[in-house]
């Protein structure tokens, strides 16, 4: 056997993942402690509680809804930048699109940053209704709630001319505000019926996830939101440790994502209208289980896992609250540093590069990195300041090992973001 590379930055070998050979080129942002995540698959995996919430939700919308909702949960997460971006109507200069924020294995290839991805290709196949879970990556925030890696539920359900006039009007009429408009082509009346269909079931289903004895009601709000892909759109959030939690975006579908998709020839496109929502699944898994750090998920502990082993996934009142095994302590840990000062450099320093450099060389035992200081010296020249907290899930940590982490943290920053430390 070949010696596998130390860091895909560094070598030019080609990229394996998920089975395929994948050519590198300089938009090659991807990293090794990312691509050893896909095999995980954390959404397949038996009672874990990725899994679990996957199939609870599943459960609401194929008996409380409609059998018509096709569970789907085994699509490939390399997709091309025309999946991911183009087929859902992102403008050529989306931020999204950025290096910064997404793992690109070259310049038409990335790891889907989110389940919309899969539309156009289910909707063109002849998948009408679906419910799609999958792993998605980003570069990221580091906090209890935000991981490179995690797991979305795309939702879709389409209505055709027959069902739509069979749809129930809402309780108050529908009316398009400024800030989050309706689509020219659509009808508002029946834009105020998909859109209560939607809303009123997502409300529904997490009124049934929330369902043990004793437990209070979940505290739902809706905010208006913007997607290239629906209009209009929505998130919603719900009350988790005294802050409102971002759960899913969700919307309208764009009409020009179904005429893409089913053709434009015999005008059946222009006959139906859609909803989609993107639900984050770890996300939703931490409030109704009660865990509270975003890493445990990964965790390949016993002590996790087993925790969850009695949990039925057709019936919500068998849902436990999990038990952290203990509580370790954490070791806090600044790092300051002039930004680059020239062009030449390359890319400008970006937060997201920081963070992610961090979780490469410290894995999990990151627990936070927050920026706590920045300014501008008289010469123009950029400072920031980072704290970062360390702490294990699972066990105590010496402060020899932090100390040493540090060092390589501070030495590839250094190294690759061509910082000068402070
Ligand atoms: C989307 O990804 C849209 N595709 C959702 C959508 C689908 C809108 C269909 C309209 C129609 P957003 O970037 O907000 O939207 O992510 C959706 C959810 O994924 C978030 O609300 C959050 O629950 C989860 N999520 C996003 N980033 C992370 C992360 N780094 N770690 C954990 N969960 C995340
Ligand atoms: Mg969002």
């Amino acid at each position: 056997a070949t010696q596998q590379p130390l860091s895909t930055a560094t070598t030019a070998a080609p990229l394996e993942v998920s089975g395929q050979t994948i050519q590198r080129d300089d938009w090659t942002n991807v990293t090794p402690h990312i691509l050893a995540k896909v095999p995980r698959a954390l959404h397949r995996t038996p009672h874990h509680p990725v899994a679990l919430i996957a199939k609870l939700i599943e459960h609401y919308w194929q008996t409380r809804v409609s059998p018509d909702f096709k569970a789907i949960n085994n699509l490939d997460p390399v997709v091309s930048t025309t999946e991911n971006f183009d087929h859902l109507l992102f403008p050529k200069d989306h931020p999204g699109r950025s290096r910064h924020d997404s793992y690109y294995l070259n310049r038409d290839t990335l790891l889907r940053t989110h389940t919309s991805a899969h539309q156009t290709q289910l909707l063109a196949n002849g998948s009408q209704n679906f419910l799609l879970s999958a792993d998605c990556y980003r570069r990221d925030e580091i906090d209890a709630s935000h991981y490179p890696v995690f797991h979305q539920m795309e939702g879709f359900r389409t209505f055709d001319a027959a069902a739509l006039q069979a749809l129930p009007d809402p309780p108050s009429p529908y009316k398009a505000t400024e800030g989050n408009p309706q689509q020219g082509v659509h009808d508002p009346r029946l834009v105020g019926r998909v859109a209560h269909d939607l809303q009123s079931h997502l409300d529904s289903m997490v009124q049934f996830l929330f369902a043990q004895p004793g437990q209070e009601k979940l505290q739902v709000q809706w905010i208006d939101a913007y997607f290239p892909f629906t209009a209009p759109s929505w998130e919603m959030e719900v009350q988790y440790q005294g802050k409102w939690l971002e759960l899913l975006g969700c919307g309208v579908v764009q009409q020009p994502i179904f005429q893409r998709a089913l053709g434009e020839s015999d005008g059946s496109a222009d006959q139906c209208m859609g909803w989609a929502f993107g639900l984050g699944l770890e996300r939703l898994a931490m409030v109704l289980f009660r865990i509270p750090d975003i890493r445990l998920f990964w965790s390949t502990d016993p002590r996790f896992l087993d925790q969850f082993a009695k949990v039925d996934p057709t019936d919500p009142t068998s849902v436990v609250h999990f038990t952290p095994f203990s509580h370790f302590p954490p070791c806090f840990k600044d790092v300051a540093f002039w930004l680059p000062e020239d062009a030449a450099v390359g890319d400008k320093f970006h937060d997201n590069s920081m963070f992610d450099l961090v979780r490469d060389v410290a894995h999990d035992l990151v627990e936070n990195v927050a920026l706590i200081d920045e300014f501008t010296n008289k010469k123009g020249r950029k400072s920031k300041c980072f704290r970062i907290t360390y702490r294990s899930m699972d066990r105590n940590v010496t402060n020899e090992e932090i100390n040493a982490i540090q060092a390589k943290v501070r030495q590839a920053l250094a190294a690759e973001l061509k910082v000068e430390l402070r």
